[in-house]
């Protein structure tokens, strides 16, 4: 995974937080003397003397850059998190929105999310590494094979988490009562359960359930929010309640704070600054995958393919062309439009996003195949 990872979206490392903090706080309650040592010795100079670590330096055998390597080794604490929720909740939004930077595309349609995307945020000594997944239904409400396999997979991330988040669209759940949703939340057991052979040795994977898109709501309609979570809080035992918003950054820092508190000491899955597993050219090809759910409309985007073709990096200047490929000529003429306004819509905005993302000058070619 490292050597790989060395080509992949990277920036430099973000400014220290109060994590730290909290988590001496909370390593002193939870596992005691062993994990002070460790967390003292992922701060700041000063405080990584040989004193903490309880060794004197004539006692050390090893060599310096040995013993440097074993306490940085030493101080990482980790946490995998899965993002699960209904299609449309906000979990590619949040994904966003915990890491920083976008790594996964976003739109108003469902089903946005078509395979799982990792979202990394390192600060300090942790980090914590988000699975974007596609959104999941209870086996009732699946409609075909393809929404099955996404599921399937979906579940199949879940269990390989130390902590759990259920999105759920309060808004739309107020405004609109979908059925579906309890229905999900109270097959989350089983959902877990179908996919591990070994569930009864398995451990309870914290799950945490988080109200989302709060910011639609005005401050009178908060009592309706209160009853919303009584309801859901009622259908599985969730460790824990946030309410947010994952577009407007409401109730997220808490969050990740919450997450840091929980994270296990554990050597990273990621060298530090690195924001996601997909690569610069994946990413372009997720954010015109954005654009072209973004403008067009019914079954279209679903039925839109894009597919690489070339990418250059020179300095600063990023050269792409990437193919979207269509099934018919109808189709084909509906995404170039009136003398090529929608595929030019679609190049203008993804040249914006793919710019920001990778911090470069873009220049993007599209062809509609
Ligand atoms: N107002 C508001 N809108 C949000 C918020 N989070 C997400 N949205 C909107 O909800 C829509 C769906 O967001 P996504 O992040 O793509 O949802 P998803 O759960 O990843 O959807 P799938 O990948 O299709 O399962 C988009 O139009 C977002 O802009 C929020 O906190 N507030
Ligand atoms: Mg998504």
């Amino acid at each position: 995974m490292r050597a790989t990872a060395l080509g992949l979206l990277r920036r430099s490392v973000s400014p220290p937080t109060r994590w730290v903090g909290l988590l001496r706080q909370s390593a002193l309650v939870l596992v005691g003397p062993q994990w002070q040592r460790s967390m003292y010795h992922s701060s700041s100079d000063e405080e990584n003397s040989n004193s903490v670590s309880g060794k004197s330096s004539s006692e050390d055998t090893s060599t310096a850059s040995d013993t440097e390597e074993d306490d940085v080794l030493d101080s990482q604490r980790s946490l995998r998190v899965g993002i699960i929720g209904a299609p449309n909740a906000g979990k590619s939004v949040l994904t966003n929105t915990l890491v920083g930077t976008k790594v996964s595309a976003v739109s108003n349609k469902t089903n946005t999310t078509v395979r799982e995307t990792l979202g990394i945020c390192t600060r300090d000594t942790v980090q914590i590494v988000f699975h974007d997944t596609p959104g999941v239904v209870d086996p009732r409400s699946i409609k075909g094979d393809a929404q099955r396999s996404r599921v399937k997979g979906a579940w199949g991330t879940a269990i390989n988490c130390d902590m759990l988040l259920f999105l759920v669209d309060a808004h739309r759940q107020v405004d609109k009562p979908d059925p579906r949703i309890p229905r999900l939340l109270r097959t989350i057991d089983p959902g877990l359960q179908q996919h591990t052979t070994v569930w009864s040795h398995m451990p309870k994977i914290p799950t945490v359930l988080l109200l989302n898109k709060i910011d639609l709501f005005e401050k009178k309609d908060r009592k309706l929010v209160d009853s919303l979570k009584e309801e859901l809080e009622n259908l599985h035992e969730f460790d824990r309640t946030f309410v947010i918003s994952g577009k407007h950054k409401q109730g997220t820092e808490e969050l990740l704070e919450y997450m840091a508190a929980r994270s296990v000491p554990r050597p990273w899955d990621f060298p530090e600054g690195m924001l996601t597993n997909r690569s610069s050219e994946d990413l372009a090809l997720e954010i015109v995958r954005e654009e072209v759910f973004r403008r067009l409309f019914k079954e279209l985007p679903y039925v839109v393919e894009v597919k690489p073709v070339s990418y250059h990096k020179s300095g600063d200047h990023v050269k792409i062309a990437q193919e979207l490929w269509v099934n018919t000529y109808q189709q084909g003429s509906i995404v170039v439009g009136k003398g090529g306004s929608v595929i030019n819509k679609i190049n203008e905005k993804a040249t914006i996003g793919i710019s920001k993302a990778l911090g470069a000058d873009v220049k993007l070619t599209l062809v509609v195949k």
